[in-house]
């Protein structure tokens, strides 16, 4: 295998393969649930929370401490809403800055870790530590924390503005177009990134990590 032709595959792989991924915080339904509870991302890759009713949130806590902040972890600070009919305008964004880091995740209201309201960006390929594991040790801990630091820290909070201009706007936003819509955003976003290893190649793309890969293909 020619190395110049893995860093072009790589150089082209990384521009083309940060994708978006789509997760509801709630549905219209009224549900205490992240959907998917689980995503697989490359470094580079966004998480997109969008809210639904009632009134939830997303921090980021360590598998050991489930329904407690960690350190300098994401906040989205609590997301109101009422409309079951779409998605609140308020989203939050986060990046995969390192891909092979588990973000274990929560809702702090009320009793919705408990309840199974947690999840997983880039959860470990083996080991005991699963996203059924996290929601057993969630549905036992004591308390539901939320952070003391500002709404919006480790992501970005956004304002869709087509979502705020009332409802003469809301024929793509409404009932199951909405849905339509968004399970189309996540699997077209999805579909290139699952495989193979073109993907391995575009989540290490760093200078350092080529460097790792070709050492890897020398052996
Ligand atoms: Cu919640």
């Amino acid at each position: 295998m020619h190395f110049s032709t893995i860093f072009a595959a790589s150089a082209m792989a990384s521009a083309a393969m940060a994708a978006e991924h789509v997760v509801s915080v709630g549905d219209k339904s009224g549900s205490i649930v992240f959907k998917p509870d689980s995503i697989q991302a490359a470094q580079g890759d966004t998480v997109v929370f969008h809210f639904w009713p009632k009134n939830h949130s997303v921090v980021q806590s360590t598998f050991a401490n489930p329904c407690q902040p960690m350190a300098n972890g994401m906040w989205s600070g609590f997301v109101p809403t009422s409309d079951a009919e779409k998605a609140a305008s308020t989203s939050f964004t986060f990046e995969v800055k390192n891909a092979s880091a588990p973000v274990w995740f929560y809702c702090s209201q009320g009793k919705h870790c408990q309840g199974g309201m947690v999840g997983v960006i880039n959860p470990p390929a083996s080991g005991a530590n699963t996203i059924d594991a996290f929601k057993k040790a969630a549905a036992a801990a004591s308390d539901n924390v939320s952070p003391t630091s500002q709404a919006g820290t480790g992501g970005k909070l956004s304002e869709n503005s087509t979502a705020t201009s009332g409802s003469g706007s809301s024929a793509t936003q409404s009932g199951s177009g909405s849905m339509a819509s968004m399970s189309g955003m996540s699997s077209a976003s999805g579909a290139p990134q699952s495989t193979g290893a073109a993907s391995q190649l575009g989540g290490s793309v760093a200078f350092a990590g080529l460097t790792g890969l070709f050492t890897f293909f020398m052996l």
